[in-house]
C-alpha cells in the first residue's frame, strides 16, 4: 500500500442554481472528505491508495464506497455502523462566501476510535487531517495512537491541519493542531489556518509553531507555498488561474505533494506537482479536477 488516508466522508449538497439554500429547489449532491480527496487524486496518479472510515448502512454510506471505488481508491477498510448514519453537509452560497452546514454529529465515522487500523499492513504514507480529532474523543484518541503513539508504524506520517471552526472552537483547537502536525513527518497548513489559530503572520512564524515536523508545507494561497525542510527553505510560486471553486484546493496540493515523494521526487518538484493538482482543483465547481497527464507529472517532478 502506498497511501492509506484515513478520515470522515459524506454526502454534500449545495444548491443546484445561484442562490441561497434557503430558497434553493433543486440540490447538487456530491461526495466529500478531505482525506478521501487526497486518496482520490492519488489513485487517479497512478498509486494504490486506500481510504480507512466509517459510513452508516444507508444509501449515503454506499454512494461514498461507488464514487471512491470508481475513482480506483482501495475501498477494503471501509467499516458500515448500522445503528449510525453517514455524515452529510449543505452548501450555502452567500454573498459573504459559502456557509457549511454540518450534520455529522454521531455519525458513524465519529465512533472510530483507538485499535481501528489493528492488523493491518503498515503503509508507506498514513494520512491524517485535524478534522478527525475534532470528531469525537474516541477518534482524537485514534489520531493520539496513530500520530504520536505510531501504533501502525508507516514510513511517514502525513498530517493536513485542516482547521474547521464550524467543529471546534480555536482556544481547542490551536494547541491540538500545533501539538499533532509537530509529530508529523509531513505537516500541511494554510497561512490564513495558521494566523486564525495560532496568530502567527508568516511563514517562518509558523516553522516556530511547529518546529518538529520533518516537512512543514505552508500553503499561502496566490502567494505561493513554503516547505521547511530540515534547515532548507524551499520556496514555490503558485500557478496562476482563475478560481472557479477554492474547496478541494488544499486536498489536491497534499496528494500531488506525497505523489512526487513516493517517486522519491525533491520536496521543491513534489511542490510543483502539488501546485498543478491544486490549481485543477481551483478551477473546478467539485473538490477534484481530472489528473494532468503521466508525461506532464514526470515533467513536473524532474528537477530543473
Ligand atoms: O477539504 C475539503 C473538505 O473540507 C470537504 O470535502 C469536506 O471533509 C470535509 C470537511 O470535514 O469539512
Amino acid at each position: 500500500m502506498d497511501v492509506l488516508c484515513l478520515g470522515e466522508s459524506m454526502c454534500v449538497f449545495a444548491p443546484a442554481t445561484a442562490g441561497p439554500l434557503r430558497t434553493a429547489v433543486e440540490l447538487h449532491a456530491g461526495v466529500a472528505g478531505a482525506e478521501s480527496n487526497v486518496a482520490v487524486a492519488l489513485a487517479r496518479l497512478g498509486a494504490h491508495a486506500a481510504w480507512h472510515g466509517k459510513v452508516g448502512d444507508d444509501p449515503f454510506g454506499l454512494r461514498i464506497k461507488d464514487v471512491l471505488e470508481e475513482a480506483g481508491v482501495d475501498c477494503a477498510g471501509i467499516g458500515t455502523d448500522p445503528a449510525r448514519p453517514t455524515g452529510v453537509y449543505f452548501k450555502d452560497p452567500g454573498p459573504e462566501g459559502t456557509v457549511v452546514h454540518y450534520y455529522r454529529r454521531g455519525s458513524a465515522a465519529s465512533t472510530m476510535g483507538p485499535g481501528h487500523l489493528d492488523g493491518l499492513e503498515p503503509p508507506k504514507i498514513l494520512h491524517l487531517s485535524g478534522i478527525t480529532p475534532a470528531l469525537s474523543e474516541s477518534c482524537a484518541a485514534l489520531v493520539e495512537e496513530l500520530l504520536v503513539r505510531r501504533a501502525l508504524a508507516p514510513a511517514v506520517v502525513s498530517f493536513d491541519v485542516n482547521y474547521r471552526p464550524a467543529l471546534w472552537p480555536v482556544e481547542e483547537a490551536g494547541p491540538v493542531l500545533a501539538r499533532l502536525a509537530d509529530a508529523a513527518d509531513i505537516a500541511f497548513v494554510g497561512l490564513d489556518e495558521a494566523q486564525v489559530l495560532w496568530g502567527v503572520k508568516t511563514p517562518e512564524d509558523v516553522r516556530d509553531r511547529v518546529p518538529d515536523a520533518a516537512v512543514l508545507v505552508v500553503k499561502d494561497g496566490g502567494n505561493g507555498v513554503t516547505a521547511f525542510d530540515g534547515e532548507e527553505r524551499h520556496y514555490t510560486a503558485a500557478e496562476p488561474v482563475d478560481v472557479v471553486e477554492p474547496v478541494g484546493a488544499g486536498d489536491a496540493f497534499a496528494a500531488g505533494f506525497l505523489y512526487g515523494r513516493l517517486q522519491d521526487a525533491s520536496v521543491a518538484a513534489s511542490m510543483r506537482l502539488g501546485h498543478r493538482l491544486a490549481a485543477g482543483a481551483l478551477q473546478t465547481v467539485g473538490d477534484l479536477a481530472p489528473p494532468p497527464s503521466p508525461e506532464t507529472v514526470r515533467a513536473l517532478l524532474e528537477d530543473q
